[in-house]
């Protein structure tokens, strides 16, 4: 299979998996995981086609780890806009966090520190490259340390998914620390 029906496969799952299950009739459990018979049945009946083995080397291969299929079943790792509680385990993050974002944000962040927007939760990177990938998607990349360690001792609860990415409700701007 070439990159770009891999990408193709991938993007479907996202937007099916994370974001509008409905718009194919497929209901997520509590937890976020769905048939795969039930799923490929569905796409294919919206007219998007591929096979269980397309489907498996997709998530094998996803350069983030996007998904996890557990026997039967599929998931998406993270990234979630409907509600499911992925139950993931509650975890010591490392001392630095890092948040990949853009210039234009940056007023608000410093104002109201991060939120998680349209997701669940705030996304951050274990190392200043993934956060660098992140912000890169909406322009000139600003990485912004997160003093994780800080956090963590204030309490808060920070959640790492299969793929390394870790979640928290949100960071306040006191325990963010911009470059400058
Ligand atoms: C920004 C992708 C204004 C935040 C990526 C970001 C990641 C604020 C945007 C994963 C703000 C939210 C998550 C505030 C945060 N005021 N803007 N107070 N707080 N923002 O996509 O972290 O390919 O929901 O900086 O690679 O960019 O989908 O989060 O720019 O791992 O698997 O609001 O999604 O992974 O954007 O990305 P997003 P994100 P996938």
């Amino acid at each position: 299979m070439d990159d770009r029906r891999k990408v193709k496969i991938s993007k479907y799952l996202a937007r099916h998996l994370r974001h509008q299950p409905e718009r194919i009739g497929i209901t997520l459990d509590p937890h976020g995981w769905v048939e795969v018979g039930e799923l490929i049945a569905a796409a294919g009946a919206h007219g998007f086609r591929f096979t269980r083995a397309e489907l498996d080397e997709v998530v094998r291969s996803n350069d983030k780890q996007r998904y996890a299929v557990e026997g039967d079943r599929i998931r998406a790792n993270q990234g979630h806009t409907v509600d499911v509680d992925l139950c993931l385990p509650v975890a010591e993050p490392p001392p630095y966090l890092y948040h990949g974002t853009v210039a234009r944000f940056l007023p608000a962040i410093r104002a109201e520190g991060l939120r998680p927007m349209n997701r669940h939760a705030v996304h951050l990177s274990p190392d200043r490259e993934t956060a660098t990938r992140v912000g890169a998607r909406r322009g000139v990349p600003v990485v912004v340390p997160v003093d994780a360690g800080a956090m963590h001792r204030a309490g808060h609860s920070f959640q790492v998914s299969a793929n390394g990415v870790w979640l928290v409700a949100g960071v306040p701007p006191a325990f963010l620390r911009f470059p400058d």
